[in-house]
C-alpha cells in the first residue's frame, strides 16, 4: 500500500516538471520584446577587426567611429564679398546717380565718388571726360546709363596689360619682392610660396631681409606651412649675399623657383635704394635669372603708393604690383591709378591675412564689384 501511494506521487511529480518544461518554463529567460537581434555580420560595437592604431579594419558597422565629414575645399576669397569697405565708398554715390535722369549733379558725384576711391586728380579727370564724350555721342538720358559707360571704361582702362607672373628660360627663377615697411612682402611670399608648391613647383624662400629682427623667423613659419625650403643668413649680413646663396641652393637641388624676401625701405633713402639694386645684380651672379620684381604697395595708403612706386621703379625694374590689404580699404580706386600713371599692372591683390588671400588680379571682377551696389 506504501509502495502505491510512493509511486503515484512520483507520478505526479513528474508529470508537473513536464508540464513545466514543456510551456517554456525551467528558468529559461523570456526574450525581451523590441530589442531587435544584430543580424550575422554585423555588429553593434564590432572592433574585433579594427587594427591596432584604431583604425578601422573593416570588421563591419561601428558606430564609435565618428562621421566622415568631407572637407570642403578652402574657397578663393572674391572681390565681390572682400571688397565692402571699397565699394562702401561707391555705393552711395550710384544709387544716388542711377535714381535720376542726367544733370551736372551726376557728373559732380560720378567725380565725388572717384576721388574718394582715390582714384587720383587726374585720372578722374581723364576718366569723366571720357565718358561725358561717350553719354554725348549716344544721348544718354539716365543716370543708370552713365554708370554702365563708366564699367566700361573702367574696365578698357585695366584691359590690355599682361598679368602673369614669367618664369625665367633657365631655372631657378628668381621673384624678388620690394616696397616700403610693413606693406606686407613677407606675407605675400607666404602665401606665394603654398600656391606655388601646391602648383608643382619646387620653391626655396631667401630671408633677404637682415635687417629686422625676427623677419626670417617670420618667413620661416610661412616656410613651415607652404612645406618650401628657406636660406637664412645671420642678423645684419649683405642681403645680396643671403639671396645668392638662396639661388645656388636652389640651383644645386634643381628648384624651380625662389622668392626672395627684401628689408622694407623708405623709397626716398637713397643708400637703401642703391642696396635694392644691388641685391637684383648680384642674384643673377649664379645660375639663376631673376623674372620678376614685384613691388607690394598697401592699398589702404591709396595715393601714396604712386610716389613710393615711383622711386623703386628707378632703382629696379619694377615687372607687376602686388596690391595688399584690398580687404580693408576703401581706396580700390588706386588700382585706375597704378596703371593709368605707372604703366606697371597690378598682377596680385591681397585680400586677407591667411595663406590662401591672395588672388590674381581679375580686372572685370574687380570693377564690377567695385561698381554693384
Ligand atoms: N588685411 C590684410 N592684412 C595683410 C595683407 N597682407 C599683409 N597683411 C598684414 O600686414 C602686416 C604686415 O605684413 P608683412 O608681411 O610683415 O609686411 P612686410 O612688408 O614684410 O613688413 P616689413 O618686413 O616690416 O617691411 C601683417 O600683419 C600682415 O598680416 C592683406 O592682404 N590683407
Ligand atoms: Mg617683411
Amino acid at each position: 500500500m506504501v509502495w502505491i501511494i510512493i509511486i503515484a506521487v512520483a507520478a505526479v511529480v513528474l508529470l508537473g516538471a513536464g508540464l513545466f518544461f514543456f510551456r517554456g518554463g525551467g528558468g529559461a529567460t523570456p526574450p525581451l520584446q523590441g530589442t531587435p537581434r544584430p543580424k550575422s555580420g554585423t555588429s553593434v560595437l564590432d572592433v574585433s577587426k579594427d587594427t591596432a592604431d584604431g583604425t578601422d579594419g573593416g570588421g563591419g558597422v561601428d558606430v564609435l567611429d565618428p562621421p566622415v565629414v568631407e572637407e570642403a575645399p578652402p574657397s578663393k576669397p572674391t572681390f565681390r564679398e572682400r571688397l565692402s569697405k571699397a565699394r562702401g565708398a561707391f555705393t552711395g554715390y550710384i544709387t544716388s546717380i542711377v535714381g535720376r535722369g542726367v544733370d551736372d549733379q551726376t557728373w559732380e558725384e560720378l567725380e565725388e565718388a572717384l576721388i574718394r576711391a582715390d582714384v587720383g586728380v587726374q585720372t578722374t579727370q581723364s576718366v569723366i571726360e571720357s565718358v561725358q564724350e561717350q553719354a554725348a555721342a549716344n544721348k544718354v538720358t539716365e543716370g543708370a546709363e552713365v554708370i554702365e559707360l563708366l564699367r566700361a571704361e573702367l574696365k578698357s582702362r585695366l584691359s590690355g596689360f599682361d598679368r602673369s607672373l614669367k618664369m625665367a628660360d633657365t631655372s631657378p627663377s628668381i621673384w624678388l619682392f620690394v616696397g616700403v615697411n610693413g606693406v606686407g612682402k613677407t606675407t605675400t611670399i607666404g602665401k606665394l610660396a603654398k600656391r606655388e608648391s601646391n602648383d608643382g613647383k619646387t620653391v626655396v624662400l631667401a630671408a633677404g631681409d637682415t635687417f629686422r629682427a625676427a623677419a626670417a623667423e617670420q618667413l620661416e613659419m610661412w616656410a613651415d606651412r607652404a612645406g618650401t625650403e628657406i636660406v637664412r643668413g645671420a642678423e645684419g649680413a649683405d642681403p645680396s649675399s643671403v639671396v645668392f646663396d638662396a639661388v645656388e641652393s636652389a640651383s644645386a637641388k634643381g628648384a624651380d623657383l625662389v622668392l626672395a624676401d627684401t628689408a622694407g625701405r623708405l623709397h626716398n633713402k637713397t643708400n637703401l635704394m642703391e642696396e635694392l639694386t644691388k641685391v637684383r645684380r648680384v642674384a643673377e651672379k649664379g645660375a639663376g635669372k631673376v623674372s620678376e620684381v614685384l613691388l607690394v604697395l598697401d592699398a589702404t595708403t591709396g595715393q601714396n603708393g604712386l610716389t613710393q612706386a615711383a622711386q623703386f621703379t628707378q632703382a629696379v625694374e619694377v615687372t607687376g604690383v602686388v596690391l595688399s590689404k584690398l580687404d580693408g580699404s576703401a581706396k580700390g580706386g588706386i588700382v585706375i591709378a597704378i596703371h593709368q600713371e605707372l604703366g606697371i599692372p597690378v598682377k596680385l591683390v591681397g585680400l586677407g591675412e591667411g595663406a590662401d588671400d591672395l588672388v590674381d588680379f581679375d580686372p572685370d571682377e574687380f570693377v564690377d564689384a567695385l561698381l554693384s551696389t
